[in-house]
């Protein structure tokens, strides 16, 4: 069985990646191969322009429950739990936040530990009712890695972040909407529907403008005002010259749907 499964189906979601985390008995955990599967997925959205947005999510009844704890050689004398993130975690974070794409989440789940910090580090997040966040890192006698030391922080402030890492405490998908560190929590049953609207309405979207959206919101994190202010006037200028911009322009003046292409 593929531990993720990618597809980019023309006829139901056109411009959509799907990337599925397969391995459900173990609830998604990350091995070697699921990271393999991820990281051929991330080379076919970066490369193939019909991929527009992505759609990540879980099978079975788990989103990602993290590192797959079993594949560690506990035996071992010395332990690097420090290369794993180097050349895996480390990589897949760096390359969705610089995909010039939309990635859209949808939680279907128990997202915990790496796999909760995988969720975050998508651009929108919508989680079913059922699912849950937990840091479990603390848990086994480690530190939220994945970038949750970075993410939770900033999505939910010091001390929500302080103490769901200290913890290790299941935030249901409800408070993780309410306390700001997803999108929308959904009924479960309304989960698939409302993923797929969201990720086909992106796709359908001014691609190079959502791009430059994702960069200006990001890069925000860590710029002051006056050099966010140049980064936006120099966005605007790189998206003015685009053919979206003047389809956006013109659908507006004619009243009607814009027919974006992402050029
Ligand atoms: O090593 C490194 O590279 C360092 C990096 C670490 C990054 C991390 O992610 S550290 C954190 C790792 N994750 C965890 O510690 C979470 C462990 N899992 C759980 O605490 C629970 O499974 C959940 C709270 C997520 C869900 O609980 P529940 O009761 O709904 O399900 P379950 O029965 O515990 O799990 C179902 C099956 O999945 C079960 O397998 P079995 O017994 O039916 O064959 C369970 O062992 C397996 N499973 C769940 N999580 C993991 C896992 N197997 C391996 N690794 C897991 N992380």
């Amino acid at each position: 069985m593929e531990p993720v499964l990618v597809s980019l189906d023309g006829a139901h979601l056109p411009g959509v990646l799907r990337i599925t985390l397969n391995r459900p008995e173990k609830l998604n955990a990350f091995t070697a191969g699921l990271h393999q599967g991820l990281a051929d997925a991330m080379t076919r959205a970066e490369t193939d322009s019909a991929v527009r947005c992505l759609l990540v999510t879980g099978a079975g009844r788990g989103f990602c429950a993290g590192q797959d704890l079993a594949e560690r050689d506990m035996n071992a004398p010395v332990i690097d739990l420090g290369e794993g993130l180097e050349t895996r975690y480390n990589p897949l974070v760096r390359r969705m936040r610089a995909l010039p794409k939309p990635i859209v989440c949808a939680v279907n789940g128990v997202a915990a530990g790496a796999g909760a910090n995988f969720a975050l580090a998508c651009d929108i997040v919508l989680a079913a009712r059922s699912a849950a966040f937990i840091q479990a890192f603390v848990k086994i006698g480690l530190v939220p890695d994945c970038g949750g030391s970075y993410f939770l922080p900033r999505l939910t402030g010091t001390q929500r972040a302080m103490a769901l890492a200290m913890t290790g405490e299941r935030l249901s998908a409800q408070d993780a909407e309410r306390w700001g560190l997803i999108w929308k929590c959904v009924d479960d049953a309304d989960l698939q529907d409302e993923s797929e609207k969201l990720a086909l309405q992106l796709a359908g979207g001014p691609t190079g403008s959502l791009g430059m959206i994702k960069k200006a919101i990001y890069d925000s994190a860590n710029n002051d005002l006056s050099a966010q202010l140049d980064l936006e006037r120099d966005l605007q200028r790189d998206i003015g010259k685009g053919q979206d911009y003047r389809e956006g322009v013109a659908a507006f003046l004619e009243k009607r749907k814009p027919q974006f292409t992402g050029r």
